[in-house]
């Protein structure tokens, strides 16, 4: 008997290209824009980019290719955290490429940016690649946190690069990872390696994103893995009538999952850690606004509710920040091993104790012992704090309940408070890519691949018009240096590509913002369900709120 199954069904799916994409390679033809210029920073960035800086923005069009008939040997990277659709962004890049020239050829260097330094590879054909279509995961090459930033390791992969004959490198990521992108492609250029360096827009948080990037593949269908585990949890919070759910979920920095999440499913409450940085609002201030919503609903007889905590929001409290400033500090290079062979909690408990300013201290010293000692677990290759390590929806129902306690030996409340808690991150990163991010994603590649055609270097793959339909996208490339600024990290001056956190201002967080002191307190849950993969479009192939809100006209 043969089992079927999603995973081979979705093989067979054809992702849909922007209509300009279509109709043939010797069909896609290139119209330059503008010349560009850095979001800011401009004399600054210009000086750190002289080969790369300036270039103009594209857009393909149909028409005759004239792009120069040379063999192509490009080598593939995924870096940083997984993301759904990833998979076909090589499928897409590895379709183009081979329909522009059987001869081409595309090498996956493995597990992230470390394959490059270390030439550990792979080399794709048909077969290998027609096992990954449409589906989840980085299983493909594998992914990796190196980074790839110091003029050595460019000299490394400069090498790699001409010992296979490389012409180009597509390197998916995030911010960082574009950021080093934009790097090594003026390190090849100033080399005159003749490498080309382009890249993709990934990330599940939803922070490379800017007037030209409309979102990063993979928000999508981490959102909506989020938002229907969500509204199963909101129905069943809604049947049982008996507990606080708090739903920690990703994001490391920026909010933009929780507010799709909240936009999509109603809580009662929901977190947005720009508004708190925003607003400085103290732990204790948020453990306020948690309890009224607890205590208003209570007063109507409904002691549940669900609430969603991104999962950055502790570094966004103030006073919070400080203290995992200090602890850094505390922990800096050698203090570190120090502090790890202690022996007790009680002996690090002193140490911690002698090493905090008394303000910081008194914020420690409030947080449950579970808490407190997330906040000294291993650091990221970067140095900081494991965000997702915090359990944030603990801490904040410990906090709530303790507000609560007081309320209720004042006599102002009388309602139960049954808290359990849920974490979702890594239950959405690796989902089936839904319609949109397998439909964006092959684009993503697929015109990857024509910039690298067109002999384009420092370039993002850039799709847009991203919430109609996929014939109406517009498919093109931006010189990445236009997205740059200069930022203070670690002490230096660094050009970077800014981060999008959540805009106060904006559609998205002005719709959340009018509706939900009546989503505190009444029952106003919406339940999303499963993500679809067959049916009509406009149940299986539109995106997210966030985008529709932004894109409103
Ligand atoms: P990227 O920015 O690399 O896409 O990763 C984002 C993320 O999924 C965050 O939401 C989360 O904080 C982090 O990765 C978890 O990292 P790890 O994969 O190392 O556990």
């Amino acid at each position: 008997m043969k089992i079927s199954s999603l995973q081979t069904a979705r093989y067979e799916y054809a992702p849909k290209l922007p209509t300009m994409l279509r109709g043939g390679i010797a069909n896609i033809c290139v119209k330059e824009g503008e010349e560009t210029h850095s979001v800011a920073d401009q004399e600054k960035v210009k000086a750190l980019f002289p080969n790369t800086y300036g270039k103009k923005e594209i857009t393909f069009q149909n028409g005759e290719n004239t792009s120069e008939a040379k063999k192509q040997v490009v080598g593939v990277i995924l870096s940083g955290g997984q993301a759904p659709g990833g998979h076909n962004v090589i499928c897409g890049l590895y379709d183009a490429l081979k329909a522009t020239n059987p001869e081409n050829v595309l090498y996956g260097f493995k597990n992230g940016p470390i394959g490059l330094i270390n030439d550990d590879y792979l080399i794709f054909d048909d077969e290998y690649i027609n096992a990954y279509r449409n589906t989840g995961g980085f299983d493909i090459i594998g992914s990796g946190r190196t980074k790839l930033e110091t003029t050595e390791q460019f000299a490394v992969v400069a090498e790699v690069c001409k010992k296979h004959g490389i012409t180009a490198i597509v390197i998916i990521g995030g911010d960082d990872s574009n950021t080093n992108a934009a790097v090594l492609a003026e390190y090849f250029a100033a080399n005159n390696t003749g490498v080309q360096v382009i890249g993709c827009p990934k990330t599940i948080d939803g922070d490379l994103k800017n007037e030209d990037i409309e979102c990063s593949f993979g928000f999508d269908t981490a959102t909506k893995t989020y938002a229907e585990i969500i509204g199963n949890i909101e129905r069943d919070a809604n049947s049982a009538k008996k507990y606080w759910h708090f739903v920690k979920v990703m994001g490391r920095s920026a909010s933009h999952v929780a507010l799709e999440c909240a936009l999509k499913t109603q809580p009662n409450v929901c977190l947005i850690s720009e508004e708190v940085a925003a607003k400085k609002m103290s732990l204790s201030q948020l453990a306020d606004y948690i309890a009224d919503s607890v205590a208003n609903r209570a007063s109507n007889g409904m002691n549940f509710g669900v609430a969603i905590i991104p999962e950055g929001v502790v570094e966004f409290v103030p006073e919070f920040s400080v203290l995992i400033h200090e602890i850094n500090e505390l922990l800096a290079g050698a203090k570190a091993d120090a502090f790890n062979a202690l022996p007790t909690w009680e002996d690090k408990y002193a140490f911690i104790e002698k090493g905090l300013t008394v303000e910081s201290m008194a914020v420690f010293a409030i947080l449950p012992q579970s808490i407190q000692q997330q906040l000294f677990l291993e650091r990221d290759p970067h140095g900081n704090v494991q965000v997702s390590l915090i359990e944030s929806e603990k801490l904040f129902s410990a906090l709530v309940a303790a507000k609560l306690a007081e309320r209720k030996a004042a006599g102002t409340y009388t309602g139960k408070f049954n808290p359990l808690h849920h974490f979702l991150g890594y239950e959405g990163r690796c989902a089936f890519p839904s319609n949109f991010d397998a439909d964006y994603c092959y684009s993503l590649g697929y015109n990857a691949f024509m910039l690298i055609q067109y002999g384009y270097n420092g370039y993002l793959s850039k799709i847009s018009n991203l919430s109609k339909p996929a014939t109406e996208w517009v498919a093109g490339g931006m010189p990445i240096t236009k997205m740059m600024n200069i930022e203070r990290r670690h002490g230096e001056d660094k050009p970077v590509i800014k981060k999008a956190l959540v805009e106060l201002d904006g559609a998205p967080f002005k719709y959340f913002e009018e509706r939900r002191e009546t989503w505190a307190v009444e029952t106003a849950y919406v339940y999303p369900g499963a993500i679809q993969y067959y049916g009509p479009a406009e149940v299986c192939d539109i995106t997210t709120v966030t985008l529709a809100l932004e894109q409103a006209k």
